[in-house]
């Protein structure tokens, strides 16, 4: 039995159980979840991502000591979710990250969560999703995801945050790992990171030319109906133009340079307006999608495999259309016509 009292109350065993719970998509953990949810919607979530090796395991843990021994202020209470393609049990990743995290083992304030990107039941971005909400419930401050940017799995996941941190490193083959995955384009901050290796100002150099591209300076848009057309340079008031920080995580170098940036990112989130709409935009995805499988799941139990069969056999003897198929299986239209 979860207790989402528990949860709420900082119970570190009830939170890990609920997790394991989520990851199997149990109905215990939906329910707990659903009592949860209610008490969501108040911790920064921050998405970590970049190709292996550039240092975002290290890079996290240097921001979660930043956020636990605070200059100046309370210390944060800090939840990481690694979401990792190897297995969490026998992959060499994460028992490295377990490694550089040892720093904050012991620290009650910072939970540390490792997720297999494989078997998660519903896909991994809603798993992740659900894992998070369980966390913000929980009480963290700030959620970092830190995910291998691969593909549109991570990109997915990326989209859950509220700042996107994009890790670069010079010297790993290509000049700019990002470009080639598409997620240079969700970066709101680009970290530089081991910008003690040699290649670190071609590397920003490649970065700041991928960010002109991005973003030009020219801003066209439709107002009314017509094309308006501004600088972006006067809007940097309500726009928010992607900066490049340089960090080297193993010294701790640019980490409270980086700390300042995700703040002032969380500064113009909220002056903006575009913390609501990232809310909303989160939430909406997760209900579509959820939406999506209800129904499916709900049609398929409906239809029997004849049926399907029977139709599926009619389009590929091109007698129907898919879309007439469509119509047929959901009993929407006459298709014979
Ligand atoms: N020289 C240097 N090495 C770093 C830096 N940051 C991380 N590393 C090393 O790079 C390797 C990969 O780091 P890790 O955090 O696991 O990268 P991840 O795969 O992106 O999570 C480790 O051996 C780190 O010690 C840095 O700023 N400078
Ligand atoms: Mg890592």
């Amino acid at each position: 039995m979860i207790s989402a009292q528990s949860v709420l109350e900082g119970d570190r065993l009830a939170l890990s159980r609920l997790l394991t719970a989520i990851e199997r998509g149990s109905a215990e953990g939906q329910e707990a979840l659903n009592a949860l949810f209610k008490h969501t919607g108040q911790a920064q979530l921050i998405g970590v991502t970049g190709a292996p090796g550039t240092g975002k395991s290290s890079l996290v843990n240097q921001l979660a000591l930043h956020y636990r021994h605070p200059a100046s202020g309370e210390p944060l209470r800090v939840a990481i979710v690694a979401v990792d393609p190897s297995s969490p049990f026998t992959g060499g990743a994460v028992m490295g990250d377990r490694i550089r995290m040892r720093d904050l083992a012991g620290d009650e304030g910072v939970f540390i969560r490792s997720m297999a990107s494989r078997g998660s039941l519903g896909g991994l971005a809603p798993t992740t999703a659900s894992m998070v909400q369980a966390m913000d419930a929980a009480g963290y401050d700030i959620i970092f995801i830190e995910t291998v940017g691969a593909g549109q799995a991570e990109v997915e996941i990326a989209k859950l945050a509220d700042t996107t941190l994009v890790v670069e490193a010079p010297g790993l083959g290509d000049d700019v790992q990002a470009i080639k995955a598409g997620i240079l384009e969700i970066a709101d901050i680009l970290v530089l990171n081991k910008a003690d290796r040699p290649g670190v100002d071609s590397a920003e150099r490649a970065l700041k030319g991928m960010l002109q591209l991005g973003h030009p300076v020219e801003h066209v848009f439709m107002h009314h109906g017509k094309k308006a057309q501004v600088a972006t340079h006067d809007t940097v008031g309500d726009l928010w133009l992607p900066l490049i920080q340089r960090t080297v995580s193993t010294e701790g170098q640019g980490i409270a340079e980086l700390a300042e940036a995700i703040a002032r990112h969380r500064a113009y989130l909220r002056e903006s307006g575009e913390w609501e709409r990232r809310d909303r935009a989160r939430l909406e995805t997760e209900l579509i999608a959820l939406l999506g499988a209800q129904l499916m799941a709900r049609w398929q139990a409906a239809t029997p495999d004849e049926v399907y069969n029977e139709v599926l056999t009619q389009l590929l003897d091109r007698q129907i259309s898919p879309s007439q198929a469509v119509n047929a299986l959901t009993r929407q239209g006459e298709y014979s016509a």
